[in-house]
């Protein structure tokens, strides 16, 4: 049976891949019973069907799975974030951290619009946060060209993900390292500070140097589902090398005595907006915990 990758879904049709083109499909009606549904990035199985469509009947396993944004088996998140226009905002960045943490993604942080950062110290004080927890940063330019080429490196030959807030620029750096693309961008709301929610659909590319990366829409609220209290702190690389020497096991590091990690944060070796953060999705998962 003819099998391919799904490159994108888009109202109940998935886009199926395969060396002779793209298949439009539907899914089989079972795994709509099973509330099982197939993600772009899924390597599948399908059946023809007699108007030149396909039928999705079986998804191989997933080597990972992010829910937000949706898709399957890809190796590395670039988390994307604007320096200005949206303004840059560490929570939200580490909530998108924290997600694909979680789910065993590398990451690479990317940092937009460097050419409308106001503030000089500004990248020197984000590099500080970061820097602990060992995370790569990059700093971007679609109007300068600064750090498009190490991006570039950074993609070639894996499947990567962009996620970041809408406006962030994820189609218009894609757009400047791939000019063939011609993805669709949107100017920001000067009124909303914000952007336009211009990708509409998670598509999967291929690249001219070899690997895929997908392009997502954006999105700001994150909620922290399938978590548990003790698992949060794995999920921050700074924490997680610092836990082991906290006097109690399962130390959720807020007031336990001889809390390995909070003298970190205390004494400067860890960002105390890291640890703050880290409190208070702490505290959002517990108030989930209760309902
Ligand atoms: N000055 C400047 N503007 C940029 C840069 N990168 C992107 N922009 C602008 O930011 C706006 C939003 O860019 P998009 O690429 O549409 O943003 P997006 O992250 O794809 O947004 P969604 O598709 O809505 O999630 C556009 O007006 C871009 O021209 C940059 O490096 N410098
Ligand atoms: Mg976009
Ligand atoms: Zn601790």
């Amino acid at each position: 049976m003819p099998e391919g990758q799904i490159v994108r879904a888009v109202g109940g049709f998935y886009y199926v891949r395969t060396p002779d083109g793209d298949v439009q499909c539907r899914a089989r009606g079972i795994f709509k019973k099973r509330k099982f549904s197939p993600l772009v990035g899924d390597r599948v199985t399908f059946e023809w069907t007699a108007n030149g469509e396909g039928v999705v009947t079986q998804v191989e396993p997933r080597k990972t799975e992010l829910v937000r944004p949706p898709i399957a088996n890809v190796e590395q998140a670039v988390v994307v974030c604007s320096l200005n226009e949206p303004r840059f905002q560490p929570e939200l960045l580490d909530r998108f951290l924290v997600h694909c943490e979680h789910e065993g993604l590398e990451i690479l942080i990317v940092l937009t619009k460097l050419d409308l950062l106001e503030d000089p110290n500004g990248l020197r004080q984000i590099r500080a946060m970061y820097d602990p927890a060992g995370y790569r940063i990059v700093a971007t330019s679609i109007k300068t060209g600064e750090g498009i080429e190490v991006v570039r490196e950074e993609l070639t030959g894996r499947l990567s993900v962009f996620a970041g807030q809408s406006g962030v620029g994820k189609s218009s750096l894609l757009n400047r390292l791939y000019p063939d693309l011609e993805l669709q961008t949107g100017a920001i709301s000067r009124k909303l500070g914000r952007g336009r929610h211009t990708t509409r659909h998670v598509e999967l590319l291929d690249l001219p140097e070899g690997g895929q990366v997908a392009d997502t829409p954006g999105f700001s609220q994150l909620a922290f589902q399938h978590m548990e209290p003790v698992d949060l702190s794995d999920c921050f690389p700074e924490m997680r090398l610092r836990a082991p020497d906290c006097r109690f096991r399962g130390c959720l590091h807020k007031n336990e005595p001889d809390c390995r990690v909070r003298e970190a944060a205390e004494n400067g070796e860890i960002a105390p907006s890291r640890h703050r953060h880290y409190l208070q999705f702490l505290e959002e998962i517990s108030e989930q915990r209760r309902y």
